[in-house]
């Protein structure tokens, strides 16, 4: 068998992602490992879990960087001593550098809460819900140096309920999250999933623009 993909993942809060990746490791049947969990807040939950998952953390302060270069200088090093195959943004909140994302080029992936290209940047379910719309959503994109315009891979379409708030918005897109990060990971480390000079891949056919569609999410229980 062939070495298990490594996979670094970037948090600075709850983490909630990288446990739906852990958990969807748990069993083996993905051919991939995560190497280090890294948090640019020594506050995040997701350490936590890292660390109960007997996974290695490690904590860079953004502020205590002279510059985005600099903390970018300094998380490339604490990445590449994982010799990761893949780097994986759950709930990551600093834009990276140019240099950053180019040193990482077609092994960084991220997670965003809305149906891309709606909604780049923040508070993304507060916009969805003042705009009106009767879905909403999360993408996973490979990163590139357009913020949250990289080419996209898999969406979960969710719908928006009469009655919702931000917080029972963000709960649902949460659900559907925690259902495709780790289908995009299984992708990846099965290596079926590559960038292309034309967009994302998988099977080695391109996917279309806005990635595969994912409607039917399992009943949550
Ligand atoms: N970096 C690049 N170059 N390209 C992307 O597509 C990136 C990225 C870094 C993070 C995640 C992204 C999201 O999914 C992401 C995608 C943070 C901000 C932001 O404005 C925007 C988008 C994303 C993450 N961050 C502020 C900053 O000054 C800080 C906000 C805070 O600390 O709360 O870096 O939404
Ligand atoms: C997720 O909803 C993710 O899509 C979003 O932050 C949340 C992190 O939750 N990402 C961004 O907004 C990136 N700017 P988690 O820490 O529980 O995985």
């Amino acid at each position: 068998m062939n070495r298990p993909c490594t996979v670094v993942v970037l948090i600075s809060g709850s983490g909630s992602n990288l446990q739906a990746l852990i958990d969807a490791l748990a069993d083996g049947s993905i051919p991939a490992q995560i190497g280090a969990v890294i948090s640019n807040r020594a506050d995040a939950y997701g350490l936590t879990r890292a660390q109960n998952a007997g996974i290695p953390t490690a904590v860079l302060d953004h502020k205590a960087f002279e510059g985005r270069e600099a903390f970018d200088a300094a998380l490339i090093e604490a990445i590449d001593a994982q010799q990761p195959d893949l780097v994986v943004l759950a709930g990551f909140m600093r834009i990276l550098t140019p240099g950053f994302v180019r040193h990482y080029a077609g092994r960084l992936l991220n997670i965003h809460p809305s149906l891309l290209p709606l909604y780049k940047g923040l508070h993304t379910h507060q916009r969805a819900l003042e705009a009106g719309d009767r879905e909403h959503g999360c993408s996973v994109h490979f990163v590139t140096e357009e913020l949250d315009g990289g080419p996209l891979v898999v969406q979960a379409v969710v719908p928006v309920l009469p009655n919702d708030q931000v917080d029972s918005l963000a709960a649902r897109v949460h659900v559907a999250e925690h259902h495709i990060y780790p289908l995009a990971v299984r992708w990846f480390a099965e290596g079926r999933l590559r960038l292309g000079a034309q967009g994302a891949e998988l099977d080695g056919q391109p996917l279309p623009p806005c990635g595969h569609q994912v409607r039917e999410l399992p009943a949550a229980h």
